[in-house]
């Protein structure tokens, strides 16, 4: 059955696929693992059935707190049945803590954690490896506008306070993410909201105990054990457990004195 629809993108980690309605698309999660703009690449079995599961946990309790997101509803193990927007070409990432290419960049030491949140924002080329670009340079060229990166930014700001909370209870620290938004056309409105997934893929989680790396640095710093880690944030987060992968519980609760 789907093998007769129509692929709509594809890109390093998803397909869309058209939906079964006008204004829906289908989003399969592949278990391709890409890191330094496709210079590293691996396909880590189970990965996209983890980060379906995950990114449903976590844009369903967006949605259910008001923040608007495209997700409709998981349809099986690696798809989801989503809104179709108009993406914004960008990459939001709001770090909460020095790592990655931040530490990399300014050269700050890896864990410090940082004064006061910071959003910064990625033109997406893989032509150009996703350079790091201003507001300026994003309503110079018509990007968003600024009442759309307005919205970016309110939206960024929620979801990292959300996330943060989420993660803190079970023993994790959100560390940074990134998120990509889209308009949504209603009639005459139009709205920002939340597109793509948030997973282990596009967050850094550490926990807050042991600092292990539960996220996608497993991949870029050939760590090991991805899919292990993947399956302990989803444990931790009661949406999976050891013996029944199935079934959506709630957060579990973890000491973290
Ligand atoms: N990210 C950025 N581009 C793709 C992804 N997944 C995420 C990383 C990290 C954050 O954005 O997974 O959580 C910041 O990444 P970096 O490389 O800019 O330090
Ligand atoms: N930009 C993504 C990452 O490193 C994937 C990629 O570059 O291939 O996380």
């Amino acid at each position: 059955m789907n093998n007769r629809r129509r692929r709509i993108y594809e890109g390093k980690g998803k397909i869309l696929y058209e939906g079964p309605e006008p204004g829906t698309l289908v989003q399969f999660f592949k278990d391709d693992t890409t890191a330094f703009n496709k210079k590293k690449h691996e396909i880590i079995d189970g990965k996209g059935v983890i980060n379906n599961r995950i990114s449903e946990f976590v844009f369903t309790h967006l949605n259910r707190i008001g923040i608007p997101t495209h997700f409709i509803r998981r349809l099986n193990m690696r798809e989801q049945l989503i809104r179709e927007v108009e993406m914004i070409p960008l990459e939001i990432v709001v770090r909460n803590v020095a790592a990655g290419e931040l530490a990399t960049r300014l050269g700050i030491e890896e864990g410090l954690v940082l004064p006061r949140s910071i959003i910064e924002f990625y033109y997406k080329s893989d032509a150009l490896d996703d350079p790091m670009v201003s507001e300026e340079h994003i309503t110079a060229f018509g990007w968003a506008s600024p009442q759309e990166l307005d919205d970016v930014m309110a939206l960024a700001i929620r979801i990292n306070d959300f996330l943060t909370g989420l993660f803190l209870g079970v023993g994790i620290q959100l560390v940074d993410f990134k998120i990509e938004c889209g308009r949504l056309y209603e009639g005459d409105m139009m709205r920002i909201i939340l597109a793509d997934e948030i997973s282990p893929d596009s967050c850094r989680l550490w926990d807050i105990e042991t600092r292990e790396r539960l996220d996608k640095d497993r991949f870029r710093k050939d760590l090991g054990g991805l899919i292990e880690a993947y399956q302990e944030v989803a444990r931790r987060l009661g949406i999976i457990n050891e013996n029944e992968p199935i079934r959506g519980t709630g957060p579990v609760l973890v000491k973290t004195d």
